[in-house]
């Protein structure tokens, strides 16, 4: 029923765009504080919610499950018309597998855990005491992926109404404080040949720029041969093999789970490198990070897409590694800054969740972006699905030139431009943007409201763009020879797809279209005329 069609998730027949939050980890487990965090998400204007199924609480003693914190998730969701993702923390979360059950992690004569050989740290590199069970244990494999089927089964029969959308396998796999695991199991995949669907996928994709095609070439192509043999030896090729064993893993899983329920899965990734971690192992090695993306494909044909946990500043750089033809765009996580949000649904996203919405100010940039976005959802989608739509982010003294409906657009942020023009004549500006941030903190957590320059440009036909932001100056060229002067620029927001006009905005509303310190929507029409 849900599905992600090419590179768009379509929910019953309706192609989405999901805009939301993440609960904080433990939420879930107390349903009066989902409750408040539910609640929260629509205040936000948000339609979509992710939210935790814990292996734990799910099965505790092995083979007796218990699903009424699932139940009661979904019923909150569905209450509430928020489409629900559920997060699978299964065997490994965050690089460590704390959301094993007791009876899992007390046996670790059938469940080994993962090992750093000579001279690595994993397990204890978190913190001393952190279980980091491996990856590679076909009984780990066993076990997680029956406790899984169970809750894809179970949603199955409790939701025929497709409240669950999307499940996510796991959570930022990877493993942390080695770039390989040396379990014994992990020892003899090392040492045994490379599958053939990895090397297949390698011969067939001859212009692949990832790490494993990288490798791949430097060792001569190999047709065969062990992980050292096909990859050579050093951390890339620990990272190509961890990342094989991790997306082979989520694959059994989401396989099995498939059969009985039919929503989108995904895996999401902890990114790197990043600075201060460059090399896998600094960050969770394995994990569906950009570099190895191929590789996760190549192992898992049953997730639908794989998706980048922005947790880093550079948002353009996190995206682009999963902006491909292969695969549908996802932020399953963002930290608390909205210019995220545009960057990616402009980008093409099917879905955005801002992490820890239960701390989200309900009258925020957040709840602004996402009052406006998601009241244009099937707008927006089109758009997206017609190649339409534009992501625009300046930093200061950015411009950026967007083609978009026969127009060249340059956009400049307004602060830049203004603050020149009354400087240039002796007037001092205060503008709120980017200068002074007091009334502008998003978040009760410390994290500033975004004050970029930001927004979506739409192409709505017949010379008229749709500008969803805040900050933008938009000046259009056409044709050489070609006058292009705006005709008319109204306010306004759509409300369930219905455009509603606001101020017509013309004179000193003209220079700015979209207000330095608040997010809007403005409909431009412009007036092409020959010289
Ligand atoms: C995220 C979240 C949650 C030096 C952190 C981010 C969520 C998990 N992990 O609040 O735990 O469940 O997926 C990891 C980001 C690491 C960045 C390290 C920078």
């Amino acid at each position: 029923m849900n599905r992600i069609d090419s590179r768009h998730l379509v929910v019953g027949g309706r192609p989405r765009l999901l805009l939301g939050g993440q609960l904080h980890n433990s939420t879930s487990s107390d349903i009066e504080l989902a409750r408040v965090a539910f609640d929260r998400v629509v205040e936000l204007g948000g339609n979509a919610v992710t939210a935790t199924a814990s292996w734990h609480l799910v099965e505790p003693r092995e083979g007796t499950f218990d699903f009424t914190g699932v139940d009661a998730l979904i019923d909150l969701a569905r209450e509430r018309g928020l489409a629900l993702t559920l997060l699978w923390f299964g065997a490994f979360k965050n690089a460590a597998s704390t959301y094993a059950p007791r009876w899992v992690r007390a046996d670790t004569g059938r469940f080994p855990r993962a090992e750093a050989g000579a001279d690595g740290a994993t397990g204890a590199f978190t913190r001393p005491g952190t279980p980091v069970l491996s990856v590679f244990s076909p009984a780990l494999l066993e076990a997680d992926r029956r406790a899984f089927t169970a809750l894809a089964r179970h949603i199955a029969e409790v939701d025929a109404d497709g409240t669950v959308v999307m499940v996510q396998v796991e959570n930022e796999t990877g493993l942390l404080g080695a770039s390989r695991d040396h379990a014994a199991d992990a020892e003899a995949a090392w040492s045994a040949p490379v599958p053939t669907a990895l090397l297949d996928w390698l011969a067939a994709h001859p212009e692949a720029t990832g790490t494993a095609s990288r490798l791949w070439r430097e060792q001569g192509s190999p047709a065969a041969g062990n992980w050292p043999q096909v990859f050579g030896d050093g951390p890339g090729a620990d990272e190509v093999f961890m990342a094989w064993g991790f997306a082979s893993y989520c694959e059994a899983l989401a396989a099995a789970a498939a059969e009985h329920l039919d929503v989108a899965y995904y895996a999401n990734a902890w990114l790197g490198p990043q600075p201060g971690q460059e090399l896998p192992g600094q960050y969770p090695s394995g994990g569906p990070v950009a570099g190895v993306v191929d590789v996760w494909k190549a192992a898992a044909p049953t997730l639908a897409l794989l998706g980048p946990d922005i947790y880093v500043d550079d948002v353009k750089g996190a995206v682009s590694g999963y902006v491909r033809e292969d695969n549908a765009l996802l932020v399953p996580e963002s930290q608390v800054a909205v210019g995220n949000v545009f960057w990616a649904v402009g980008s093409g996203a099917v879905g955005f969740n801002v992490f820890g919405v239960d701390d989200l100010r309900p009258d925020g940039q957040f709840a602004a972006a996402y009052h406006l976005l998601a009241g244009a959802e099937d707008v927006i989608v089109a758009a997206q699905c017609e190649g339409r739509i534009r992501p625009v982010l300046l930093e200061a003294e950015e411009t950026a030139v967007v083609e978009l409906g026969g127009l060249t657009w340059t956009v400049r942020g307004a602060v830049d431009v203004l603050s020149k023009i009354f400087l240039d004549a002796g007037v001092q500006v205060r503008t709120q943007a980017r200068g002074e941030q007091e009334n502008l903190e998003e978040a009760l957590m410390p994290a500033p409201a975004d004050t970029r320059a930001m927004g979506v440009l739409i192409d709505l036909g017949k010379d008229e763009v749709l500008a969803i932001g805040q900050g933008l100056m938009l000046e259009a060229a056409g044709a050489p020879g070609e006058i292009v002067e705006i005709d008319d620029a109204v306010e306004g927001r759509y409300e369930a797809g219905e455009w509603v006009s606001g101020r017509n905005l013309n004179g000193d509303e003209r220079l700015n279209l979209l207000p330095l310190d608040r997010l809007a929507a403005v409909r431009v029409r412009v007036l092409r005329r020959w010289r």
